[in-house]
């Protein structure tokens, strides 16, 4: 049994040093006199896990033998980040362990600094499952997160003359020291084939079988010894495939059949704006679901007689509708394979499952040929279709006659060619489906599930979204939780409405400065790390105007150029005018096909090459896209904000979560009336946060009305310069046409977006944003009050609530 290290164990440093040491020698191999920076992380990492492992046993056992009702959470996409720093935070060992490095030179940010980023995700939603699991195991919630262990996560980001290049990201090279393979924990799942009817008795006759492997990750609790589970799918070519290839003599043969089924849990796919429609991302979603619901079925048998009362005992939550084909998977689970009559079956299935919508954008909507579904998994075809003819029965027992009403329900969509509506097979299995915000949830109803919300209206609920404040204020900004921690106590961790009390500080002269020079030291640490990956220097004493997330026309990061680019040109024009110092820095991912985002990085680019080296401009306007943006890097640039951009067009930001960890660590937002940033301005107050554009009625009259974005352009002479200087080829000498196209997509695609018609008002409101930073205190107040009203926005708030309305479970029960 290894020692159990906790804080208030007597010489906690002295200990860890000679756990360290211990593993440096028997677990990572080395001579703790030569341990290299990543020996040093894997050593401390495995002292870690050690204490982990012994919460995990603990929890796992209390959990079984209370029969716990349990919450499964089903994502295709994890965005954990690093585990170290986390995991020493939870452990309440970061102080020792820090400590403990000293006697090997090291600081413990160098050491945690080696590990790879886990980014098992594209973006918001994937990020949102990972504070979800952290809030999930801090409040007591017995939860499982289900997934896939991709071998690849989401592609490296490299920059090469401003073009994005992609790169592969195997982050499992060197094995990571947080996974426990469950060596006993294995289910088949089956694909293709037919279904044959025997006695009325359907019998699903497979064409293949891939073996799903269990892979654990430890997810700690803070402030509890309760911990959570993050269990991965590995697929695995069953053992008599390759036996019989191998047995002829056939070894060319048995290596592509076993990459055939391996594949399948290869690589995430790196798109979260359209989906792939591919076989093989069918083929994942069904391979973890079929793994996952097959798990907690056992579990529920090993505590339980029947599966009689398995709603009582399991919420099923859908994050999105990747997982969507589970509804059916438990349908066929419950009566193919154990003989339950299909009525009994479906009130089971619909007590269990809930459905959280992440994206009003109809192209992200996913759907399935019929002709697909039908090959991958005949017998789930056979299930909706069953589904479907019950569910519109009892549609058109609401509108009789009103064909048009079924056309729009129904799970198939006829037109064109037949597919599978994933996100009406959500809905009509679940209890209870909801938005990010209170915005989305509301347009959700009013726009693409109207029609389903007139049959069930209370169905449809709100879940603001929120974001964990362990990870992104107690780890990325030691500074501001220091400074927390002797003003308010550390309670603020369990408890971020604690917050609130610093609004009695906001004034307060000696706060203030402890609370600017904070951001004061972010602000460096963020420049270094600038000049680190651009090569760019910046000033810390500029404002950093920071644009986070994934690049997406939606969300504007164009607009922004924009105002970039008048900036520029009317420094140019009066160059000793007082000039509020700027640095506007990006950062994000464009999804490989995208051409017109892929465009935007570049753009960007070229008008940083530009500006950055205009002699006339100096430090008074700089910018800079900081390369490969993930967990990691933005556990960086989140404290060093001053000016946070949430600028999409209103009613397309289902919520935001990255406005959130800014606004927490002391930004002001610039933004829209969109997704969460209107709860942001209601919490923080009108008077601290710039509100800009048109607001989501607006855009739907102007649309309705005959945009015309000429008409902008026209009649606004700092936009057209600034518009003609980019089509002009004024920021790409070489290539003079290359922004033409984009440029193109807004005065003669019809800007979809509306950048033109909100063009004039961002740069006004941006003049405000400067007008506030010209008076220090002014802004210290205003930043201090955003931190302030954040309380709201921790995910322990988010979890809570779907505990009680949606999961119907208590947290801390046990
Ligand atoms: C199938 C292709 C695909 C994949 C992923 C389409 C759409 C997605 C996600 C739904 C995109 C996503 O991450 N959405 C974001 O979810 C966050 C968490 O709720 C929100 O804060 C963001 O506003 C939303 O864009």
């Amino acid at each position: 049994m290894p020692l159990r290290l906790t804080p208030s164990s007597a010489n906690i440093s002295t200990n860890i040093q000679a756990a360290i040491t211990q593993h440096l020698l028997n677990t990572v191999g080395v001579n703790p006199a030569d341990a290299t920076p990543n020996d040093l992380m894997l050593a401390v990492s495995h002292v870690a896990r050690q204490q982990l492992s012994q919460r995990w046993v603990e929890t796992q056992t209390r959990e079984a033998a209370a029969k716990a009702r349990r919450v499964v959470y089903l994502s295709m996409e994890f965005l954990m980040g690093r585990t170290l720093s986390n995991a020493l935070g939870a452990l309440e060992l970061r102080g020792a362990a820090a400590e403990g490095l000293t006697q090997f030179a090291q600081t413990l940010e160098n050491v945690a600094d080696r590990e790879p980023d886990a980014a098992l995700g594209n973006g918001g939603l994937g990020r949102l499952a990972a504070c979800f699991l952290d809030s999930m195991a801090t409040v007591g919630l017995p939860s499982f997160g289900y997934g896939i262990r991709y071998e690849y996560g989401m592609f490296a980001q490299d920059i090469q003359n401003g073009a994005q290049m992609e790169y592969p990201d195997p982050w499992l090279e060197n094995g990571t020291p947080w996974e426990f393979p469950r060596a006993d924990i294995s289910y088949p799942v089956h694909f293709g084939g037919w279904v044959e009817h025997v006695n009325g008795s359907p019998i699903w006759r497979h064409a293949g079988e891939v073996a799903a492997k269990a892979y654990d990750m430890v997810v700690p609790g803070h402030g509890t010894e309760k911990v959570s589970t993050l269990r991965l799918w590995k697929a695995v070519a069953p053992a008599h495939i390759d036996l019989n290839a191998f047995n002829t003599g056939d070894y060319a043969r048995a290596a592509s059949l076993k990459n055939e089924y391996e594949n399948i849990s290869w690589v995430l796919y790196p798109n979260d704006s359209t989906p792939a429609g591919r076989e093989l991302r069918l083929k994942q979603e069904y391979f973890f679901v079929s793994a996952s619901v097959q798990d907690l079925v056992a579990r529920h048998l090993r505590e339980h007689p029947s599966l009689d009362n398995l709603a009582e005992h399991v919420a099923i939550h859908l994050n999105d509708t990747h997982p969507a084909i589970g509804v059916a998977e438990l349908m066929r689970v419950l009566c193919d394979e154990h003989a339950m009559p299909w009525d009994k079956a479906w009130k089971i299935c619909g007590n269990t499952f809930s459905y959280t919508n992440h994206t009003l954008m109809p192209e992200a909507l996913e759907t399935w040929p019929v002709g697909l579904m039908q090959h991958v998994l005949p017998r789930h075809l056979e299930i909706i279709f069953r589904i479907n003819k019950e569910f519109l029965d009892l549609a058109a027992t609401h509108r009789p006659g009103d064909n048009a009403f079924l056309a729009r329900l129904s799970l198939i969509d006829e037109q064109g060619e037949r597919r599978v509506r994933m996100a009406h097979l959500s809905i009509v299995g679940s209890h209870k489906v909801n938005g990010v915000s209170a915005l989305h949830s509301e347009l959700l109803v009013q726009t693409i599930f109207s029609d389903f919300a007139s049959i069930w209206p209370d169905r449809f609920t709100n879940m603001t979204n929120g974001v964990t404040p362990r990870r992104w204020l107690a780890q990325a900004n030691p500074g501001l939780s220091g400074l927390l921690d002797s003003t308010l106590g550390s309670g603020w961790r369990l408890d971020l409405d604690q917050l609130q009390k610093l609004k009695a500080k906001k004034d307060d002269a000696a706060f203030q400065k402890s609370f600017m020079a904070v951001k004061r030291a972010n602000k460096v640490r963020l420049a270094e790390a600038i000049a680190r990956s651009t090569g760019i220097q910046v000033s810390p004493d500029s404002l950093f105007d920071v644009q986070v997330k994934r690049i997406h026309e939606y969300k504007r990061q164009l607009l922004n150029v924009l105002h970039v680019v008048t900036r520029y040109q009317a420094i140019l024009a009066n160059p000793h005018a007082d000039w509020v110092p700027r640095t506007v820095i990006f950062a994000g991912k464009a999804a490989s096909s995208y051409v017109t985002a892929k465009s935007i990085i570049r753009l960007i680019h070229d008008v940083g090459t530009v500006v950055n080296n205009d002699p006339r401009i100096g430090d008074k306007l700089k910018l800079v896209f900081m390369p490969n943006y993930g967990v990691s890097v933005a556990e960086t640039i989140m404290p060093g904000a001053d000016l946070s951009e949430q600028i999409s067009t209103a009613g397309t930001e289902a919520s935001g979560t990255g406005n959130m960890k800014l606004a927490l660590n002391g930004a002001l937002t610039i933004g829209t009336d969109d997704g969460a940033n209107i709860e942001i301005r209601q919490n923080v107050g009108d008077d601290n946060i710039f509100i800009f554009g048109l607001k989501t009625p607006e855009v739907q009259a102007l649309k309705q009305s005959g945009y015309q974005p000429m008409r902008y352009y026209e009649n606004t002479p700092a936009l057209k310069a600034v518009l003609d200087a980019i089509a002009g080829g004024q920021f790409s000498p070489d290539e003079p046409g290359r922004y033409r196209a984009l440029v193109d997509t807004l005065l003669w695609g019809g800007d979809h977006y509306l950048l033109l018609a909100d063009y004039a008002s961002y740069v006004a409101t941006q003049a405000q944003v400067d007008d506030l930073y010209r008076q220090p205190a002014a802004w210290c107040a205003k930043a201090i009050t955003n931190v302030a009203g954040m309380g709201v926005f921790s995910s322990d708030r988010t979890i809570r609530e779907y505990a009680q309305q949606i999961w119907h479970m208590a947290p801390d029960a046990l």
